[in-house]
């Protein structure tokens, strides 16, 4: 049966993540991912919060990289919160958003190599034991905890780019594709099914998840609109081969990127045009997303998670979500 996850942008005090994160969990939701970037709340806070005050969803970061973070302190900051959640604690790991990393002074160079190397160290630090490893863009050497950790926890892997996908079926336990699109999903799963290949496993030993951009409300137009803003940020970062797989315009989509780059969100907000909503969205009536929903399973989902916006109000949509299209899919 498909898992249902939320995603929150720690964006507010800590407090109103956690009371989400619990009417996530209250109303019949199995993950839950925190994004992780330096200019929200702390990720490792906020997990810590919600381990205290949930009982049984599943939670990670969604997604850490291992620039800002190193894949040690990522390896301590996970066995730490499977000490306080035994078993419902997963990592998801990515290459990291470059546009945040620049602005910290990061250069994140060989993002796949490092995204590898980040996974290889934090399994081997989970066994417990003294590691020593040389990658491409990670080395340690006898590194080693002084406690034992509880043991392994399941690897997610943000991926979009076709080695990416790839390397996430081969080394993964689960991929977040950060897609609303069947076109994109099958694309995804083509990709995933090489890497399983590869290592010799089964699809179905991966949790194929698509990592959407949701927003639902019983009126289409106030489901649209809320989604808008995230359509014009997904937009603006999508590559044109992406954008051209959705028959997007792509003068339209610059103009959006040239508004956001002057600040006129108003301007590039109102440019979003249905056909991008409909490319980079699940946005509509409880029985719209259910519709597309069903499509997405049919591509080969196994975890559906409910992205930026949620709907115009997070708290009411989790509501409507759990009321209206959960149900149809759990019962
Ligand atoms: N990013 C964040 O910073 N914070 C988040 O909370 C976050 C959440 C999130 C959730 C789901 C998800 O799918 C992505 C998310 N992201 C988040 C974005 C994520 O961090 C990545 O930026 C995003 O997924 C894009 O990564 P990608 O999978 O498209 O991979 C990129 C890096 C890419 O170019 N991949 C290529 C590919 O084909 O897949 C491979 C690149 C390659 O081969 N590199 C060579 C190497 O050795 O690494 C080196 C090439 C060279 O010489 O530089």
């Amino acid at each position: 049966m498909v898992k249902f996850g939320i995603e929150f942008v720690p964006k507010e005090a800590y407090w109103k993540t956690v009371y989400y994160a619990v009417q996530s969990e209250k109303r019949g939701f199995d993950n839950l991912w925190i994004t992780d970037h330096y200019n929200n709340r702390n990720v490792y806070v906020t997990l810590a919060a919600t381990a205290i005050y949930t009982k049984k969803i599943i939670f990670g970061p969604g997604v850490t990289n291992p620039y800002l973070v190193n894949p040690v302190m990522t390896a301590q900051s996970l066995a730490s919160l499977d000490e306080m959640a035994p078993g419902r604690v997963v990592l998801g790991m990515g290459a990291g958003d470059k546009t945040t990393l620049a602005s910290t002074g990061i250069e994140a160079k060989k993002q796949l190599s490092a995204v590898v190397d980040a996974i290889t160290i934090f399994k081997a630090m989970l066994d417990g034991k003294s590691v020593t490893y040389e990658g491409k863009v990670f080395q340690v050497k006898g590194t080693k905890f002084n406690f034992k950790p509880r043991g392994q926890i399941p690897v997610y892997i943000g991926a979009q780019g076709p080695k990416m996908l790839a390397t996430a079926g081969k080394i993964g336990d689960g991929v977040l594709i950060n897609a609303s699109h069947p076109k994109d999903i099958d694309y995804a799963v083509g990709q995933i099914k090489m890497g399983v290949n590869e290592a010799g496993k089964n699809l179905a030993d991966i949790d194929v998840t698509a990592y959407t951009s949701f927003s639902v409300h019983k009126k289409p137009e106030k489901a649209t609109k809320a989604a808008s803003p995230v359509v014009a940020f997904i937009v603006a970062g999508s590559p044109n081969v992406i954008l051209e797989r959705h028959g997007i315009d792509l003068d339209k989509a610059n103009e959006i990127r040239g508004a956001l780059k002057k600040g006129d969100f108003g301007g590039a907000f109102g440019s979003v045009s249905p056909d991008m909503i409909e490319a980079f969205s699940i946005a509509g009536t409880p029985d719209v997303c259910i519709q597309k929903i069903t499509r997405l399973l049919k591509a080969g989902i196994t975890q559906f998670v409910v992205g930026s916006p949620i709907g115009p109000n997070a708290r009411k949509s989790i509501d409507l979500i759990s009321e209206q299209v959960i149900p149809h899919f759990k019962e």
